[in-house]
């Protein structure tokens, strides 16, 4: 199986390099960010979007779920939010006409950057069975083909409805509950491919799937740990977080198999002196092998328990449980092991050791480098065993830090979108509406795919995102979409999921958050949470891109009347009318939001309780935090392979390709590079800038091919490749999935290198 680069678009991959940078930010963000801004928005609508963003009574930056703080009265500048938001407050549009010139087909030949480059979708378009073309059609009929579709399954669990974590609370609380009043629970969503291994470890070990920190307390800690994240690209607001924790005294681990640049030094755009010099952020760097991670942290572990009054006894005896089991186990841990899973030298694990000891406060942030590996949640247990030993949860200045990428995706989650909902949840749920919701656990994202593929399921219902362009397997994925009788996205741009379709499809067109959101004559706020738990307001400020378009809740609620029918009790349509209808169901619904109304009008939002953070309360099924003691696991390489990561680059957002430069890699105008370690390049015959196919290998013998990618020499860790996603989805097999939490492995793909000719089609 082969993907191929997209032919019949005129947009360029022709890459070239230069030497990757030691520094983010500083002006060359300012001055890239505005020439994007420009291009998409020109100069007084930039001028007018930009100044609200994270603004008391402004919006919520859809860029990434890092907080805000207090200071949101100060524009704290970002490169990669002020991408996010061009990308959406562009004045391009995507109109009927554009459909009646671009087959079906037509698009299917163009990438994802340039369909994502087209502008904003402005109306409603339906793709009947057999059509070619896309065309226009009134939203009261487009609900009514998707009433039609679901009414004529033979059961409710032939849909899967998707959200991307870009939903406000109140969109996601309404497609959650017409779901399950609907009577299914399958509710993947983009959490399965992201944080759920994170969700899956924290659940288990501290009673709660979110991370223990706030923002004050990254600047009270002595030592922060950023394991598997690139925050100078992903969550640059972090910076600024870990620079006035370094002012105060704090030192930083960085532990990756690259050396990321945001890490190395921050030139902070507020300050002017920031700006020219910069900050040294991290103080030691583990370049880590891939999936070196659990070994890693179990030998540490061993440092503490070895080293003699380190291990905080009476946080242990009090507030954990299963330590003996766990100590006897980390003790074993070997040397040797741990050398060879991270490739790393013995002194500076030692080095780490010391800084860990040294601490009283330690944070430990991760991301995608953590979390999308087979053995994840293990790798994440042992994080937590650490934080454990020294009692550095529940404390100011400590704690776990899952550093969230969608700016409500965790918001989605407490809304409910799971598909493994709690019974404490449902039962709130059905006493609230009187609604009996199905017990038994819906599809997540990858049982979803098979499903489709199978045939179990056939109808694939999206709020946002771009599930065929962000899941693994392309090929597989496009093959079970296609099986669909019905697939519907709700969406503000195009990409590849509209154009790979069901037997028919619809898309429907979405205010974004920087639109005004007016029903029955008011304002309408929507609301969300961030990385840390804090609940805020979001309020747009432009013109809607088109007067066609509808509100994710009001898009929900009509779904939910065309198919329920008067038969629902619900009173559907009041949520439509006022979004505060919506939060006073919340607030009856969910621990935490009580008085929602209220609470969110206050600029700064607030918080939702975290029971281990705030008085050290383990809600686990032992009561206790858990210590827990998996066997150590990592990556074994067959000769002549290397591991990849597929990661994103510093112009893109996830499937949104904001542009073809990786600045701080030195990597531009190309996406289809792949960074390999010039040692391993050298045994593998691997000159720079020749071509290469990737082939992934996997137990199902079955072929998978990336085509035609750019070598380029780079100072990864050494057995370790790295690539771009998506366009290395094809690599990641289906059922390649972690443990417990059935999360793709795209951080750890086999594969090996052939020769290729440079592909016309991606040079010409
Ligand atoms: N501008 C921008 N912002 C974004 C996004 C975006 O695409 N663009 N996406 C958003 C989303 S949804 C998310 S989830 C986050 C993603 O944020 P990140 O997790 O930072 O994203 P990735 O690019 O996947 O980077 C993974 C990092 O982990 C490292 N890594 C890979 N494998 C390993 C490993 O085995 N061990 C260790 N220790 N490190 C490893 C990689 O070298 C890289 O630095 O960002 C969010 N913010
Ligand atoms: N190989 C590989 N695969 C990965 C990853 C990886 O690191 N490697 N990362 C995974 C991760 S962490 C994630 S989170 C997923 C991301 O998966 P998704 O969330 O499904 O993908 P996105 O690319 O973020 O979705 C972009 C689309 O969202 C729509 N959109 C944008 N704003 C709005 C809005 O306000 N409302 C609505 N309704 N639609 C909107 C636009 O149409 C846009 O085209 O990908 C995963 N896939
Ligand atoms: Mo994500």
């Amino acid at each position: 199986m082969a993907s191929k680069p997209p032919a019949g678009d005129p947009i360029q991959d022709a890459p070239q390099v230069a030497a990757p940078k030691h520094a983010a930010a500083g002006l060359p963000a300012v001055a890239h960010s505005l020439i994007i801004a420009r291009q998409q928005m020109g100069l007084r609508r930039s001028a007018q979007t930009l100044l609200k963003l994270n603004q008391k009574n402004g919006f919520d930056c859809p860029g990434c779920a890092w907080p805000e703080g207090d200071h949101r009265h100060k524009a704290e500048f970002c490169e990669n939010g002020a991408k996010a938001v061009a990308e959406e407050a562009t004045v391009r549009r995507v109109t009927p006409d554009f459909f009646a010139d671009h087959s079906v087909a037509d698009l299917a030949e163009r990438s994802g950057y340039w369909l994502g480059q087209q502008g904003r979708i402005t109306q409603p378009m339906y793709l009947p069975e057999g059509a070619d073309h896309y065309q226009a059609i009134p939203w009261e009929r487009a609900f009514g083909i998707i009433g039609e579709e679901l009414k004529a399954l033979n059961s409710p669990d032939e849909a899967c409805f998707y959200t991307s974590g870009r939903t406000s609370n109140e969109a996601a609380f309404l497609l959650q509950l017409f779901a399950r009043e609907f009577g299914t629970n399958n509710l993947p969503d983009c959490s399965n491919m992201c944080h759920e291994s994170s969700g899956s470890a924290l659940a288990e070990t501290i009673g709660i799937g979110k991370g223990s920190v706030s923002l004050e307390d990254m600047h009270k800690a002595d030592l922060i740990i950023v394991a598997g994240q690139n925050p100078g690209t992903n969550h640059p607001r972090m910076l600024s977080a870990l620079e006035k924790a370094k002012a105060a005294g704090a030192k930083i681990i960085s532990i990756n198999p690259l050396p990321e640049a945001g890490l190395e030094r921050f030139k902070n755009p507020q300050t002017p002196l920031g700006m020219v010099k910069g900050a040294a952020l991290t103080d030691l760097f583990l370049q880590i092998r891939i999936g070196g991670d659990q070994a890693l942290f179990r030998l540490l572990n061993k440092i503490v328990l070895d080293t003699p009054g380190a291990v905080d006894e009476s946080f242990v005896a009090e507030f954990t449980h299963g330590y003996e089991e766990f100590a006897a186990a980390a003790r074993e841990a070997d040397w040797d092991q741990t050398l060879t899973a991270t490739g790393l030298d013995r002194a500076d694990i030692e080095k780490a050791g010391e800084m860990v000891l040294a601490s009283k406060r330690t944070i430990i942030c991760w991301a995608m480098g953590l979390t999308q590996h087979k053995h994840s949640v293990p790798t994440i247990r042992e994080v937590v065993n650490l934080l454990l030993l020294r009692g550095n949860i529940g404390r100011p200045g400590a704690g776990v830090c899952p550093v969230r990428g969608h700016s409500n995706v965790q918001g989605d989650r407490t809304m409910g979108i799971f598909e493994r909902p709690s019974d404490a949840f449902l039962d709130a749920l059905d006493l609230e509406f009187s609604i009996t919701s199905p017990r038994h656990h819906g599809y997540d994202v990858v049982r979803s795919i098979e499903a489709l593929r199978d045939g179990d399921a056939k109808v694939f219902f999206a709020m946002g995102g771009n599930f065929v362009g962000a899941t693994p397997d392309t090929l597989v994925t496009e093959a079970a979409m296609r099986n669909a009788r019905l697939t519907v996205h709700v969406s503000t741009k195009l990409n590849r999921s509209h154009v790979v379709t069901g037997v028919r499809a619809l898309i429907l067109p979405t205010l974004g958050r920087t639109d005004k959101d007016f029903q029955a004559g008011i304002r309408q706020i929507v609301t969300v949470e961030d990385s840390m738990g804090m609940v805020h307001a979001s309020r747009g400020n432009l013109e809607p891109a088109s007067p066609h378009l509808l509100s994710e809740p009001a898009i929900v609620v009509r779904m939910a009347r065309a198919t329920l029918g008067p038969a629902s009790l619900i009173p559907w349509e009041d949520f439509e009318k006022d979004y505060a209808n919506i939060r006073d169901r919340i607030a009856r619904v969910i621990p935490g939001f009580e008085n929602f109304n209220e609470r969110v009008a206050d600029p700064n939002g607030f918080e939702l309780p975290h029971a281990p953070r705030d008085e050290r309360k383990f809600n686990t099924d032992t009561g206790k935090a858990n210590f827990t003691a998996a066997p150590v696991e990592y990556p074994k390489l067959p000769e002549g392979r290397l591991l990849l990561q597929t990661m994103r680059s510093h112009d893109q957002y996830n499937t949104t390709i904001y542009g073809l430069d990786d600045r701080y890699r030195g990597i531009k105008n190309g996406r289809r590079i792949v960074m390999v370690n010039p040692e391993d390049a050298a045994e593998l015959d691997l000159p720079d800038g020749s071509y290469t196919d990737l082939v992934s290998e996997w137990k199902d013998g079955v072929e998978r091919r990336a085509p035609g990618f750019r070598i380029v020499h780079y100072p990864t860790a050494r057995g370790c490749a790295a690539a771009y996603y998506p366009e290395t989805n094809v690599l990641v097999p289906l059922d390649a999935t972690a443990d417990i939490s059935n999360t793709p492995t795209s951080k750890s793909v086999i594969v090996r290198f052939e020769r290729a000719e440079r592909q016309a089609a991606v040079a010409e």
